[in-house]
Order: C-alpha cells, then structure tokens, then sequence
C-alpha cells in the first residue's frame, strides 16, 4: 500500500527530529571534547551515529512505500552544558521528548490503519525504551559518582567502551 500524504509528512518531519538527535548529540560530544572528557565524547559520538542510522530507517520506509523524502531545515544545537550531569539530564529529557513523538507516530499510524508504517514503529516503540535506560543509568551513575575526581574518570574510560 502506498504510504499516505498524512503519514510521509508526519515521517518526514521525524526525519529531521531524527537528524536533529544527531546533531543535539554531536554537539555535547563537541562539549564533552572541551572538558577533557575523552569517553564521553566517544559515547556521544556512536549515539549521533545510531540517530543517523534511526533517520535513514524513516528515509527507507518512505522511498520503499512510493514516497518522496523531504529534508527539512535543521536548528542549530546547543554548544554549552554546565557540566557531564546536565548533559545527561538533558539527553533523557531529549530521548522523553522523541519517545512522544514516536508515540503520536504510532497513533497516527493506527488512525490511517497504515499496518505497513506500525511494524517500523514498533521498532521504535522497542529502541525508545532502550534509549531512555541507557541515559536514565548514566545520569543516575553521574550523580552518585559527582562530578569530580577518580568515579568520573572511571566512568570515562567505561563510557570510552561503547561499541559503534
Ligand atoms: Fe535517540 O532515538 Fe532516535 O531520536
């Protein structure tokens, strides 16, 4: 089934939030690199890479329907953080926010009855979950551990670790 004019604007537009994830990442990345953290630069560095991969997967899914891909224009993300806390604080929070809109994706997708866009968002539904723990832990692993000295070191050379 063709994919709907409805439901490829809404992809669309997750499309940019998906490519805007990326660049929100790639930034704290940057910022991480300013404040000598190595491991959390390279943590942050492989999740742009995965919200890439997360925008190509809707950029599939429309071409594979009959759909055309238009890209939107992009804001510039933040560039300064007050510290490795609020950079986690603030990737959860972000990870909340695109869970909401793959939830209103998801509910689109059963109002149209597009059955061919849900099983691509169940995916997302899936990777959602993934995302929120992954930042819920570091951030709950920084505020034990503050922000100075060896736990922080520690937990850059393990954040270092993260496969691509
Ligand atoms: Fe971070 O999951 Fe996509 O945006």
């Amino acid at each position: 089934m063709e994919i709907s004019k409805k439901m490829q604007d809404a992809l669309n537009d997750q499309i940019r939030e998906e490519l805007y994830s990326a660049y929100i990442y790639l930034g704290m990345a940057a910022y991480c690199e300013s404040i000598n953290l190595q491991g959390f630069a390279h943590w942050m560095k492989v999740q742009s890479q995965e919200e890439l991969e997360h925008a190509l997967k809707f950029y599939e899914h429309i071409h594979d329907r009959g759909g055309r891909v238009i890209l939107q224009a992009l804001n510039q993300p933040p560039a300064e953080y007050q510290g490795p806390t609020d950079v986690f604080a603030k990737t959860l929070e972000h990870e909340q926010y695109i869970t909401g809109c793959i939830h209103r994706l998801y509910a689109l997708a059963v109002e149209e009855k597009d059955y061919a866009s849900l099983g691509l968002l169940q995916w997302f539904v899936d990777e959602q979950i993934e995302e929120e723990k992954n930042a819920t832990e570091i951030l709950n692993l920084l505020k034990m551990a503050g922000e100075k000295g060896q736990a922080l070191v520690m937990l850059d050379r393990q954040l270092a670790q993260r496969g691509d």
